[in-house]
């Protein structure tokens, strides 16, 4: 065993001094230290063979065999790459070679919208506010001028939960606890989540997202209304945009309007989208119900105010021609992709 092992290191001192590249390297690190077939296995597989003390001796000799060849191995893989670390020799660095493409994550395109949408009227004094998806009937139903008796307030137009407690079916309630909670001037918008039960279809969800507004002063009046919704929506869809007011029911708003812009495809001629109308419906608005004001703790007498609410779905989907709600919530990262 001794014998053989001096006549490996001395073949592999022969073949070692001749190396030159880092591939020559490589093939004597498997002949030598190779896991399967490398002639320090081998040996150490001959090993068994042994009587208990020849084992113990021979192991011995072996190990330090071992560790000079691995010794300089690493040292002449050092000379051969002419870099300082041992590693190099393992796997030699191409600097040549593209580099690893790491994908960048970026903004979801409701997010694109909601910040677009927010920041215009941040840019007009609004502040943001946010608050709770569960709420109570109270704050959903009753603060805002819906009676029992309402349509919405059956079943299946709100996911309740347990104790009466609700999924909020819009953010106005956020309003009005901001309105308990401060004195007009009231000048905020509201983004955030909201639930319905319906069934589910390309242009439904039980769960969308909404921006709300509203504002309250002294002396406000529909004109504010329309000059504050028109900055918006030419800021939103270009300065060529129209407008147009159409009387409407809500009832937390008296009186109310929805308004409609110049469809923003065929710029009014008439199209798939618009429904060879026109005019696309963007958001619902009013002056603020009197019995709102007063839920707020707000003196109806001596303030007024007008609000507003859109569904954020819906404009990204005019915006980037979407055809299928559905794919906002899919997370299939082909779609998202498109809007970074
Ligand atoms: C729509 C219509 C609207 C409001 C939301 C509101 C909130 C308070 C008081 C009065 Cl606290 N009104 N919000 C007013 C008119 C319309 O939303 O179609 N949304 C998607």
């Amino acid at each position: 065993m001794k014998q053989k092992l001096l006549q490996i290191e001395k073949e592999f001192e022969c073949e070692i001094s001749k190396v030159s590249s880092i591939e020559q390297l490589e093939e004597i690190r498997v002949k030598y230290l190779g896991r399967k077939e490398g002639l320090i296995t081998i040996v150490f597989k001959d090993l068994a063979k042994l009587g208990a003390d020849e084992k113990a001796q021979s192991g011995k000799l072996i190990n330090e065999l071992k560790q000079k060849i691995t010794q300089a191995f690493e040292h002449k893989a050092i000379q051969v790459s002419g870099k300082t670390s041992a590693k190099a020799g393992k796997a030699a660095i191409d600097v040549s070679l593209p580099g690893i493409k790491r994908e960048l994550g970026h903004a979801h395109p409701l997010t694109i919208v909601f910040d677009e949408i927010c920041g215009l009227f941040v840019e007009m004094g609004f502040r943001v506010v946010e608050g709770p998806e569960i709420e109570t009937e109270y704050y959903n139903f009753e603060a805002l001028n819906i009676p029992l008796e309402h349509p919405s307030r059956e079943a299946f137009d709100t996911f309740y939960l347990e104790n009466k407690f609700l999924l909020r079916s819009h953010t106005s309630p956020v309003q009005v606890r901001f309105m308990e909670e401060s004195r007009p001037p009231v000048q905020i918008v509201v983004p955030g989540r909201v639930y319905r039960p319906d069934a589910t279809d390309a242009s439904h969800s039980y769960m969308f997202h909404q921006i709300e507004g509203l504002l309250i002063d002294k002396g406000i009046t529909f004109a504010h209304l329309k000059g504050v919704l028109t900055v918006f929506a030419k800021k939103l869809f270009g300065e060529k945009t129209k407008m147009r007011f159409r009387p409407h029911f809500f009832p937390f708003t008296e009186p109310s309007a929805e308004m409609d812009v110049s469809c923003i495809i065929c710029s009014g001629k008439g199209c798939s989208v618009c429904k060879q109308s026109g005019w696309l419906e963007i958001l619902g608005s009013g002056m603020v119900h009197p019995n709102v004001l007063k839920a707020g703790g707000i003196n109806s007498k001596v303030y007024s105010g007008f609000a507003f609410g859109m569904g954020v779905e819906r404009i990204a989907m005019l915006k980037y021609g979407i055809d299928d709600i559905r794919l906002f919530f899919e997370n299939d990262t082909r779609f998202v992709r498109q809007f970074s």
